[in-house]
Parts: C-alpha cells; sequence; structure tokens
C-alpha cells in the first residue's frame, strides 16, 4: 500500500503521490492524450467579450454527464482506452469509482487555471477530485477561503504524479496554476471526478 501524508491539515486532506506511473507509461500517456483527445478552445464571457480561456479542454466519461463551469456547458464524449488505463490505475488505489474527467491542456507557461473550488452542485456535497498530471511540472497552489493567516501550501506537480483532493476541501480551500514566465513545455492534466445527475 502506498501511504501520503495531507498536505493540508484542517478543513480537507489533500494526498500527493509524485511517481504514480512510471516514467515509459507516462511519456506513452503523453503522447496518445495529445494526439488523440479532441481538445477545444472554450471562451467565458467577461465584461460582455468572448474572452479564450488559456489553456485547451475536453471533457470525457460515461453518457450525458454534464458538466458546468464559469456559464460553459459541456456533455461527455465516450471514454478512450488510455483515459480508461488511468482511470482503473487510480480506482485502485482510491478505491472509489469515477464516472468522468475534465481534461486541461495548458500549452505554455502563459496558460493557466485561476483560484477555484470544484464546488459545482453536480459534483455532490463533498466532491472527490482525482488530479493526474502529464508533460511539464507546474506548480500547484492551496488557499484556505477563510483563514487567511494559513500560509499557502505550494506543491510541484510532476510527470506522472497523482494528487488526490477529499473531505471537506473544496469547501474551505482553493486553489490554482499561475502563469510562468519561464519557458515551459506542454502539460495535460486530468480531472477525475463523480457527477451526480443521470
Ligand atoms: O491543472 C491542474 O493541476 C488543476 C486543474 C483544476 O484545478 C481543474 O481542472 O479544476
Ligand atoms: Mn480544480
Amino acid at each position: 500500500m502506498i501511504i501520503s501524508k495531507s498536505l493540508i491539515n484542517i478543513d480537507g486532506e489533500v494526498l500527493i503521490y509524485p511517481n504514480f506511473f512510471s516514467l515509459e507509461e507516462s511519456d506513452k500517456l503523453l503522447i496518445d492524450l495529445t494526439n488523440r483527445i479532441n481538445w477545444q478552445q472554450d471562451h467565458i464571457k467577461m465584461y460582455g467579450k468572448l474572452i479564450p480561456l488559456p489553456r485547451l479542454t475536453a471533457w470525457y466519461g460515461e453518457p450525458n454527464k454534464y458538466y458546468s463551469y464559469s456559464g460553459i456547458s459541456m456533455i461527455s464524449q465516450s471514454w478512450i482506452p488510455p483515459l480508461l488505463y488511468i482511470k482503473k490505475r487510480i480506482e485502485e488505489l482510491s478505491n472509489i469509482e469515477f464516472n468522468s474527467v475534465l481534461i486541461n491542456r495548458y500549452r505554455h507557461g502563459q496558460d493557466s487555471m485561476a483560484w477555484h473550488s470544484d464546488d459545482e452542485p453536480e459534483l455532490g456535497k463533498n466532491p472527490i477530485i482525482a488530479s493526474v498530471s502529464l508533460g511539464e511540472t507546474r506548480r500547484f497552489m492551496l488557499r484556505h477561503k477563510y483563514k487567511k493567516e494559513l500560509e499557502k501550501v505550494k506543491i510541484d506537480l510532476t510527470h506522472g504524479s497523482f494528487l488526490l483532493m477529499k473531505g471537506t476541501t473544496q469547501h474551505y480551500w482553493q486553489h490554482q496554476i499561475s502563469k510562468t514566465k519561464t519557458i515551459v513545455k506542454e502539460r495535460i492534466n486530468l480531472t477525475f471526478r463523480i457527477i451526480q445527475n443521470k
């Protein structure tokens, strides 16, 4: 059994498994997903203008799983083998079954994800988020929503790493991937989720 200590010690649980996938597996998965995922460029509306999200996205899962965030609605595309392989591996470790995955592709250092919690109603009361990273290492940060005196938690998510957020984490904590001025290659992140609708 692999044991991990929580990165936060209050109001939730965040576990990290740095080399969860071997280097060979991770390299192969990165190439497979880059080529086979149906990537899309979504836009959000801000001040009446359509702004492109600073990353490419895709939503896969069991049939008819809907997901909405920031005014964007997506319907699941069918699982493909590399996604099913990753899903099986993380389900074995976490003992949880996931039915969908949001995939983000950060093309360079200017692609990012702003502070947020994964707390959309369709994720249920205490969302369990299983996050797999491939490709370039990017810094993941957590901050408490109310206890401003708590230090931010910073963790580098490396090629083949697995991060699990559970319990009340999404009620009390936000997370982000910030932009970086350093020249970085592509990174793909997959967050497996349990959608409660239909
Ligand atoms: O890219 C990451 O590591 C985080 C992605 C994320 O927070 C999300 O998809 O909700
Ligand atoms: Mn998130």
